[in-house]
C-alpha cells in the first residue's frame, strides 16, 4: 500500500471548501506525493463560495445514528487534540432550546439518544427542565422571551472558526507542495475517461487545462449536483446569516457564552475578536431552480442551481429572512434589536434525502468518487471527513459507512428532513442586487456549451 499511495496521483475538485480540503490534507497525512495531489476550486483555500467560509459554525455531539455517533465523536478528538485544528475549537458549550410541544419531545428524543451510549456524554449533557435552569447556563436570556422553554445544555459543546480552520488546511497543502490551481484554472467543466468512456482519468477545467490522475474526487459542496448529474440525491439550498458588532461594554458581556439554538427561531454566537455576532434563522432552506444539464444527464431538468455569495456581492437575503433574523434577535438577543446588521448573506449547502453523506464511487464512472450531501451539518467533521474519503479511494471504507453513504436515488432530498419544503428563491424578494444595467446574472442570455452548462459570462457567476 505505501508504494502505491506514493505513486497515485489525485485530483480534488472543491478542495478549498469543507470536505475537499479535508481529503487533500488526509492524502498528505497518509503519505500520498504533495505533488500528485491536485487541488481544483474556483476560489482559493478557503473557497469564497463554500458554506465553511464562515465566521463560525456549531459544534457539538448531536448523532441521529450509530455512523454519525461515531463521527462525532473522532472529529470531537481531533478539534480538541489535532495540533491543525484545536486553536480554532471554541469551547463554550452550546444550548439547544425549544418551546413547542413538538419541539421539546423531539429535544427530549435527542437527549436520551445522547446518554445511552455510555460514552461520557452522560456526564457533558444535561437536560434543562425549566426556565430557572437555562437561565443559570445563559443568565443573558430574557426570562419573558424563553417562557415555557426546555433545553439540552452540552459542556462539551460550542463552536468553530471555520474559514480559519480550511485556511490552516490551505496554508499546510500549500507549503507541503499540493498542486492547487484556481480561477478558471480550476473551476470544473468535465471528467475525462479512458477509450473504455466509463474509466475517469482525470478532469478538464473551464479555460481547457487538463489533469490527469488515477482518482478523481468531486467534492464541491452544493455545487456538486450542478456539475455532474446526481439523480437528484442532492438538492441545493441555501441558508442565510447576518452580522451584528457590539461596543466593547457589550462584548465583555456576551464573551464565552455558549452557542444558544432554538428550532423555531434560530441560533447565534459569542462575538468574535473583532466584536462580531453572527445570528441565523432556522428554515427549511432556499431553493433556486433553474432549468439546467449538468454532466452526464441525458437532458436540461429542473435543478437547484446555487448563486456564489462571492461572485455576487451585492445579493443580500430575502426580505422574509431580514423578518425571521430580526425575531431571533428579539428572541435571544433584545437589548441589540436596534443594531444595524451587516454581511446579510445567503450560503449554500446541499442536502440529501436522508441527510447522510453522499460519499461513493460514481455507480457508471469507474475512479470518479463522490464526497458531498454535506445536509448542513458536515462542518463539525472537518478534521476527520477526509480520512474516510481516503479510505473509500483506497477500497477499505468500513462498511457501515459505505452503506450510509451509498448511490442511492429515490428519496426527497427536497424534502429531506425538515419540517417543511424549501421555498424558491423566485418567490423571495429582495435578495437579488444585481445590476439593473443587465451587466450581472439572469438579464444576460448564456451562452450553453454542448452540454448545457452555461460557459462565457453567466458561467463564471453561477
Ligand atoms: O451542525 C449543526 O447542526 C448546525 S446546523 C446549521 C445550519 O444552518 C442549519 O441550522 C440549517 O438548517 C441548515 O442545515 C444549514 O446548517
Amino acid at each position: 500500500m505505501a508504494a502505491s499511495r506514493s505513486t497515485t496521483k489525485v485530483v480534488v475538485i472543491g478542495g478549498g471548501g469543507t470536505m475537499g480540503s479535508s481529503t487533500a490534507l488526509h492524502l498528505l497525512r497518509s503519505g500520498y506525493t504533495p505533488s500528485n495531489i491536485t487541488v481544483l476550486d474556483t476560489y482559493p483555500i478557503p473557497s469564497a463560495q463554500s458554506a465553511g467560509n464562515d465566521l463560525n459554525k456549531i459544534m457539538g455531539v448531536r448523532p441521529r445514528n450509530k455512523v454519525d455517533f461515531q463521527l462525532s465523536l473522532e472529529a470531537r478528538d481531533m478539534w480538541r487534540n489535532d495540533g491543525l485544528f484545536k486553536e480554532y475549537f471554541h469551547n463554550t458549550g452550546r444550548l439547544d432550546c425549544e418551546g413547542s410541544e413538538e419541539g421539546i419531545k423531539g429535544l427530549w428524543e435527542q437527549y436520551q439518544s445522547l446518554v445511552k451510549w455510555n460514552v461520557g456524554l452522560e456526564k457533558s449533557t444535561e437536560w434543562l427542565d425549566s426556565e430557572d435552569v437555562i437561565l443559570e447556563k445563559m443568565p443573558l436570556l430574557k426570562r419573558e422571551n424563553i417562557k415555557g422553554w426546555k433545553g439540552i445544555y452540552s459542556s462539551d459543546g460550542g463552536w468553530l472558526a471555520a474559514a480559519k480552520a480550511i485556511n490552516a488546511i490551505g496554508k499546510y497543502l500549500e507549503g507541503q507542495g499540493v498542486k492547487l490551481h484556481f480561477g478558471d484554472a480550476g473551476t470544473f467543466k468535465q471528467p475525462l475517461f479512458t477509450s473504455d468512456g466509463v474509466t475517469c482519468n482525470g478532469v478538464e477545467t473551464i479555460d481547457g487545462s487538463r489533469y490527469y490522475a488515477d482518482k478523481v474526487v468531486l467534492a464541491a459542496g452544493a455545487w456538486s449536483p450542478i456539475l455532474v448529474d446526481l439523480e437528484d440525491q442532492c438538492c441545493s439550498k441555501a441558508w442565510v446569516y447576518a452580522h451584528m458588532k457590539l461596543s466593547p461594554e457589550e462584548v465583555a458581556q456576551y464573551k464565552g457564552v455558549p452557542v444558544v439554538y432554538n428550532g423555531d427561531y434560530g441560533f447565534f454566537f459569542e462575538p468574535d475578536e473583532n466584536g462580531v455576532i453572527k445570528v441565523c434563522d432556522e428554515f427549511p432552506g432556499f431553493t433556486r431552480f433553474k432549468s439546467h444539464q449538468p454532466y452526464g444527464a441525458s437532458h436540461s431538468k429542473r435543478i437547484s442551481v446555487p448563486r456564489s455569495h462571492a461572485k455576487h456581492p451585492t445579493d443580500t437575503y430575502p426580505d422574509a429572512s431580514e423578518k425571521s433574523i430580526q425575531k431571533a434577535i428579539q428572541t435571544f438577543l433584545p437589548q441589540f434589536k436596534e443594531k444595524e446588521l451587516f454581511n446579510r448573506t445567503l450560503c449554500w449547502c446541499t442536502d440529501t434525502a436522508d441527510a447522510a453523506l453522499l460519499v461513493c464511487e460514481h455507480p457508471k464512472w469507474k475512479n470518479f468518487v463522490l464526497a458531498t450531501g454535506d445536509s448542513g451539518h458536515t462542518f463539525k467533521l472537518l478534521p476527520s471527513i477526509g480520512k474516510h474519503v481516503v479510505e473509500l479511494i483506497e477500497g477499505n471504507l468500513a462498511p457501515d459507512l459505505a452503506h450510509a453513504w451509498r448511490w442511492r436515488p429515490g428519496g426527497d432530498a427536497l424534502k429531506s428532513r425538515r419540517k417543511a419544503h424549501a421555498k424558491d428563491l423566485a418567490n423571495m424578494p429582495g435578495w437579488n442586487h444585481d445590476d439593473v444595467a443587465g451587466i450581472e446574472g439572469e438579464l444576460v442570455s448564456p451562452d450553453r456549451d454542448a452540454r448545457g452548462l452555461e460557459t462565457g459570462l453567466t458561467k463564471a457567476k453561477l
